[in-house]
């Protein structure tokens, strides 16, 4: 019989029996069977009856000692996953022999071998599956780490720390001893061995050190590898600049690799990387590529503090680094590059991919309570809503308070593994602040939504403002307390012109109901609320069109501008939906949007906000999702955009062509962005082969190649099927240059696309079994809201049958596809029907992983 796996609640936590002050590990590396020695110093911390208990799994134990003698196997016993010890001693050195088998780790966590290098994935739970241990992350140890393999096939043997010792070997093989005086937990041990490209560089601290950079890259991949020195460096410089934060070993070294789970890995001075995160040139990597490589370095180098030094208790805090990194790495790209547009960036993530998953049978406080399989939750609630919640805390304390607050939390916690609530004691302890009911923000799930009434009393000139908050129930939690939400707000005459009403720029509604007002107002005000999306919370207000479009134009908050132009679109599309009429876009709209064009806003703000909301943004606002009305609006809506402003469209497409070869400057990825903004249009207007064939052919760069190519196949353009030929000639091969082909056409919107990713799924650069391939085919497919949620059901066929394929070997991948379904209530009775089948369908697999186990109960729970 099989266990069904079981939850683990936060309340349960517990402080270890035993701690493990230092390992000592051997590797001898060998494909199949890789002997791992495991010298561990143990103490007793509590009870004196208490046994020793390690996790592991998928190992093989041969041996078990004590004090180097040997315990008979009748002394101890392994169950479910546990290795129990019965021992007297209260402090002891214990000494595990296992062997495990890398190339049979198709899961891509714990050790495995992938085309030829050796790689550890340990966060959450991977250590158990090296060796026996106390796989938890408040078990702090200092490791030392000796690696032997064959020399040829691996000359780069990598750890944690400096390394102490090197020397060759008996039999062709050669030895290399790490030590990293850092104590940590086992989810930051990491070991490489291979055969790389190295790129190297040295980075000078503010205190005078030299610090070590090396980047190993697949060979041939060199000339791919200096962007992300250069952002490595950047990284560095802006910790020490912006929070005082320096980097604390001699060496930094990031690897890359082609199969990884997910985008990389913070191990101790030993960054592991998947390669689509580190490999960039402009013939093969876009602008955006290159931004996102910024970021993650930025993110992985960010966690050395957030997260390594102070680490956290258990894994329902994990937010406490991955809210905070992912802010500090927001933070970093806004600093280094525009502020708005990362900023709206961010955004559009939360509201297309975060309020669903809080509206989810999945949904989750960014502090969860109850978890079955770890992996799980690693979210967007946890990461990008995690960083709105400590961005909140920013906007509350001003940058320095904040910074006030951050050095308390290192000077209380360095080197412990602590709570959330520390993180929040901290912040309130170095500014005499009050975070009562802000706390909310860890606890409760669910989107807020603040719904706003303004009162305007011309004859007594004054203004009334009334906010509301109400946030729906949630899996476990059915009633909610209120949130302490910050509004960031100002005011403008119906000209456009900045209003005094008060010196308060930020509102504080702290209860379910706050009600505002302002004497001595000359005229009925346009108020810009939310500005800079100052909480993740939904808007309900009567704001009318026109006062939509004074925002749109005149708002000094660049976000706000944007956000007034995406409301104003989503408003025409749910309008159309709900009166059941044909879309049809008014002068005014046209008018705003041609102003917006040609104005001298920033190129890169401007292709922002004449980007039309994603069908999942827009499906937010309805209770049962109509996924061919939101379709067919948007794509009337684009439709008679790109006919009305044709003429413009093609003049600031010329004006945008930059005559010089390609830069990545700030000036140019704008320029290349809105450029691609005016081709998405033009595509859809008559005459437009010329232009698309061009810019195709003639770009000297991928970001202008692909969006000729995209332009084409996501208008359904008769050039689509001659340019994705020709694509696939020039970059079969180049596979992560070939992920963007395969994910251009899973976001096709035609009806051949399922039919066509199934024979995507036999090209010789698919695999299955690489990560990257199952997120750039079938991943992308599931964001194709029209196409994955076909009406008779093929999208989701699809899609299940994969994820069945996928939980034999990666339940971790696995899972993630799965999210696409958790929200299956939210349609049509048919399609829940079919989604529904899908789900017992996999629910009734034999050898389900707990990864789905734990997604499909809780989507069928009634
Ligand atoms: N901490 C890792 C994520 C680990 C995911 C484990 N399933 C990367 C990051 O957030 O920086
Ligand atoms: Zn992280």
């Amino acid at each position: 019989m099989t266990q069904l796996p079981k939850a683990k609640y936060r309340k349960d936590y517990q402080q270890p029996e035993f701690t493990i002050s230092t390992v000592d590990l051997t590797f001898e590396l060998h494909p199949e069977n890789t002997r791992v020695t495991n010298v561990m110093k143990v103490e007793r911390q509590g009870n004196h009856s208490k046994p020793l208990v390690l996790d592991g799994e998928d190992i093989t134990l041969n041996s078990v000692k004590v004090n180097n003698e040997v315990i008979p196997a009748e002394k101890w016993k392994v169950e479910n996953n546990q290795l129990v010890l019965e021992t007297a001693f209260d402090s002891f050195e214990l000494t595990i022999e296992n062997t495990v088998n890398p190339s049979a780790n198709e899961a891509l966590e714990g050790l495995y071998l992938a085309e030829g290098t050796y790689c550890t994935q340990c966060e959450a739970e991977g250590f158990r599956r090296i060796s026996y241990f106390m796989d938890r992350p408040d078990v702090l140890a200092k490791y030392r780490t000796t690696v032997i393999a064959d020399k040829e096939g691996y000359p780069y043997l990598l750890s944690n720390g400096n390394r102490v010792e090197y020397r060759e070997i008996e039999g062709g093989k050669h030895l290399a001893v790490w030590e990293d005086p850092h104590p940590k937990p086992s989810y930051l041990f990491a070991l490489v061995a291979g055969n790389f490209d190295l790129l190297e560089d040295t980075f000078t601290t503010k205190d005078g050190r030299n610090v070590e950079l090396q980047l190993f890259v697949d060979k041939g991949n060199l000339h791919r590898a200096p962007h992300a020195m250069e952002s490595l460096k950047n990284a560095m410089k802006w910790d020490e600049e912006r929070f005082n934060l320096v980097y604390d070993l001699d060496i930094y070294m990031v690897v890359a690799v082609d199969f990884f789970n997910m985008g990389a890995m913070e191990n101790k001075g030993l960054n592991v990387f998947n390669a689509k995160y580190v490999l960039a040139n402009p013939e093969t990597a876009t602008d955006q590529d290159f931004l996102n490589i910024e970021s993650v370095i930025g993110h992985e180098y960010f966690h050395n503090w957030t997260g390594n030094r102070v680490t956290c208790r258990d894994w329902f805090q994990l937010s406490l680094k991955e809210g905070l990194t992912v802010f500090r790495d927001q933070e970093f790209s806004s600093d280094l590059g525009s502020r708005a547009v990362n900023r709206i960036n961010d955004v559009k993530v939360i509201r297309s991919h975060q309020f669903a998953e809080d509206a989810s049978p999945m949904a989750h406080p960014i502090r969860p309570d109850k978890v079955v399989q770890m992996n799980n939750f690693y979210t967007v609630t946890v990461y990008n809503k995690g960083a709105e919640v400590i961005r909140m805390i920013h906007t509350l304390l001003g940058e320095e308070g904040f910074q006030k607050g951050m050095a308390l939390y290192f000077e209380r916690f360095d080197g412990q593994a602590v709570t959330c609530e520390d993180f929040v004691a901290a912040m309130e302890d170095a500014n005499g602040a009050d975070f009562g009911c802000f706390r909310h923000w860890y606890s409760q799930a669910g989107t807020p939504t603040v719904s706003v009434e303004q009162d305007y009393d011309a004859q007594q000139q004054k203004l009334t403002i009334t906010l509301r908050q109400e946030t729906p129930a949630t899996p476990g939690q059915s009633e909610k307390a209120p949130f302490h939400i910050p509004v960031k707000w100002s005011a403008y005459s119906v000209k456009g012109q900045p209003l005094e009403l008060s010196d308060e720029q930020l509102i504080h509604l702290k209860d379910k109901e706050l009600t505002l007002s302002f004497e001595n107002v000359a005229e009925q005000p346009v108020l810009s609320l939310f500005e800079n999306f100052s909480a993740p919370v939904k808007v309900k207000r009567d704001i009318s069109d026109d006062e939509l479009r004074v925002l749109m134009a005149h708002s000094q908050d660049e976000f706000s501008r944007w956000d007034a132009a995406q409301t104003l679109f989503s408003r025409k599309v749910e309008q159309a939906i709900s009166s059941e009429t044909a879309l049809e876009l008014d002068e005014q709209t046209v008018t705003s949007c041609r102003n917006l064009l040609l104005g001298d806003s920033d190129p890169a703000l401007i292709a922002l906000a004449l980007t039309l909301p994603t069908p999942a943004t827009i499906a937010e606002n309805f209770s049962v999702i109509p996924v061919e009305r939101i379709n067919e609006n948007l794509d009337a809506l684009k439709q008679q955009l790109a006919e009305a402003l044709k003429e413009d469209f093609i003049s600031v497409y010329n004006k945008c062509s930059t005559k010089h070869p390609y830069e990545l400057s700030a000036q140019d990825i704008a320029a290349r962005q809105l450029k691609k903004t005016c081709l998405s249009y033009l595509a859809l207007t008559s005459n437009s082969d010329e232009l698309l064939e061009q810019e195709f052919s003639q770009a000297d760069n991928l970001t202008d190649q692909l969006a000729a190519l995209q332009a084409a196949v996501w208008s359904n353009h008769s050039l689509a099927k001659t340019l994705l030929e020709a694509f696939d000639k020039q970059w079969r091969g180049e596979k992560l240059v070939m992920d963007k082909w395969f994910s251009t056409q899973a976001l096709a919107n035609n009806e051949a696309t399922v039919e066509r990713l199934t024979e995507l799924m036999s090209h010789p650069d698919f695999s299955i079994k690489n990560p990257n391939r199952v997120y750039s085919l079938l991943a992308a497919f599931t964001q194709n809201q029209a196409q994955f949620h076909r009406a008779d059901g093929k999208g989701y066929q699809l899609v299940a049958e994969q994820i069945k394929v996928l939980n034999d070997f990666n339940p971790q991948v696995a899972s993630r596809l799965l999210s696409a379904f958790v929200s299956w209530r939210r349609y049509d009775e048919k399609r829940q029907e079919l989604m529904k089948a899908e789900l017992k369908g996999i629910q009734s697999l034999p050898n389900l992983a707990s990864d789905l186990f734990e997604k499909v109960e809780s989507c069928l729970t009634e």
